[in-house]
């Protein structure tokens, strides 16, 4: 399903990220930046060891990726350019920011796109996973958020897209975007 609002493109598409030929893609990582479970490891899997090259350079100027962040790598041997590495919070009840913090992932990885002149990117559905950030809150807030930034009107960013792995995130996406009509 797909929608133009603000003549950018946003797409749910129900998929494995890592086979996204979109020029960058987003990747729910951890403050480690070395990898881990879930979409952070089938991204790590299939883009080789150049990405976690790249993050380790990372690490070293910056100790890691706070919470709400995002760093940039090379794709290595994905289609993709690059991976925006974002760290989602962990869901505790809503008491510590969580809200705040994930609007901030998409805030700060559509930010760092623009800075690469990025035209399209894909995002999976960051903290809903391992992290078990509730779903339909998550999802209203990612689109919200995107919407924020397509509001402002001056980002490279012309097609995003909300890869979605399960059919329960793919349903909730798919009510959620239209409520943008
Ligand atoms: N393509 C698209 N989405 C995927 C894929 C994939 N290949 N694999 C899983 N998902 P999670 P989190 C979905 O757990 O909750 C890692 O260990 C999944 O269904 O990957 O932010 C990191 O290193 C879910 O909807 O990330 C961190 O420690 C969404 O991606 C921690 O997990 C996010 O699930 C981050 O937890």
């Amino acid at each position: 399903m797909e929608f133009e609002f603000n003549s950018v493109y946003i797409e749910v598409v129900k998929d494995d990220i890592t086979k996204s030929k979109l020029d960058c893609i987003v990747n729910a990582a951890n403050t480690s930046l070395l990898g881990g479970g879930g979409v952070d490891g089938a991204i790590h899997r299939a883009g080789g060891k150049e990405i976690v090259t790249e993050c380790i350079k990372i690490r070293e100027r910056q100790g890691g990726c706070p919470v709400g962040e995002a760093v940039i790598t090379t794709a290595g041997k994905l289609d993709a350019k690059f991976v925006i590495h974002t760290v989602g919070p962990v869901w505790n009840n809503g008491l510590r920011n969580e809200e705040e913090k994930l609007k901030n992932c998409y805030l700060n990885s559509l930010n760092l796109a623009n800075q690469y002149h990025i035209a399209s990117i894909a995002f999976p559905n960051i903290s809903t996973g391992i992290y078990k950030f509730p779903k339909k809150k998550a999802a209203e807030i990612a689109v919200s958020s995107v919407r924020e930034i397509i509001e402002g009107n001056n980002s490279s960013v012309r097609r995003i897209q909300f890869v979605c792995f399960d059919d329960e995130n793919y349903h909730i996406y798919l009510k959620t975007i239209k409520g943008l009509d």
